[in-house]
């Protein structure tokens, strides 16, 4: 799949930046949701992904991004799907007033969405993952969403060391989730295997026994 090509993309537009439940869209298209810690890079992998400098703002200060936001992408290849950008979690001096808020409406978003597909989860390649991302994926695997890591800013880590990363990654999450994909908006590393992901997540055929896909289909519990 050449990154170049795939997906021919028709047009990428906001459409809100929801705040409640009553702002969410009800088009009901399939929704690719960025989760991640404050400053992880969420904003600038969508931008990256789309290719559209100017979509999504990116952070001087962590914590910039306060709603969910939708975009409509529409391309040739998929069908017609949102890109969702959301708060980021653990920024300590927001004050907790507002955190709380953030926390219960993109708390319920999360947990009540039908149309959620996948969620990315993103890791910055140098800190440690910890037990928030390890709930966070259990929580949304046990509602059935497809989870896949993401390490971001891979560029700021000599390749000689990506296999620690995956490793350490690995120690957290085991075998619960399919492999990581190193990413990097800087360099533009990882775009083609996101979109490979979405594709398998918004047109969900038989499962690949090699992809380590988990989809709600495959994820028989014990
Ligand atoms: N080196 C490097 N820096 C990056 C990369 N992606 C993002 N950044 C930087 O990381 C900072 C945060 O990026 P954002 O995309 O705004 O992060 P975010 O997760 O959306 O942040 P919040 O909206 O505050 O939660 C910015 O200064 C970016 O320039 C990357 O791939 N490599
Ligand atoms: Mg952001």
């Amino acid at each position: 799949m050449d990154s170049a090509t795939f997906p021919h993309i028709q047009g990428v537009r906001f459409l809100v930046g929801a705040r409640s439940m009553t702002q969410l869209p009800t088009t009901g298209f399939p929704e690719i949701a960025v989760a991640g810690r404050s400053n992880v890079g969420k904003s600038s992998l969508l931008r990256t992904l789309v290719n559209q400098r100017s979509l999504v703002r990116v952070s001087r200060t962590p914590g910039r991004t306060r709603e969910v936001n939708f975009f409509l992408l529409e391309s040739k290849d998929l069908p017609p799907l949102h890109l969702v950008d959301l708060p980021g979690y653990g920024y300590a001096s927001v004050p907790r007033s507002l955190r709380e808020d953030w926390g219960d409406f993109v708390s319920r978003y999360l947990e009540t969405s039908a149309a959620l597909s996948l969620v990315l989860l993103l890791i910055d390649a140098r800190r440690e993952p910890g037990e928030l991302e390890a709930q966070f994926a259990d929580w949304m695997q046990g509602r059935g969403v497809r989870v896949q890591v993401v390490v971001t800013k891979i560029d700021q880590v000599p390749k000689t060391q990506w296999g620690q990363v995956e490793a350490r990654i690995r120690a957290v999450f085991g075998n619960r989730l399919p492999r990581c994909i190193f990413y990097s908006s800087l360099k533009s590393i990882g775009n083609e295997d996101i979109w490979r992901k979405i594709k398998v997540a918004v047109n969900p055929g038989p499962v690949d026994p090699g992809s380590g896909d988990r989809g709600p289909a495959d994820k028989a519990g014990p």
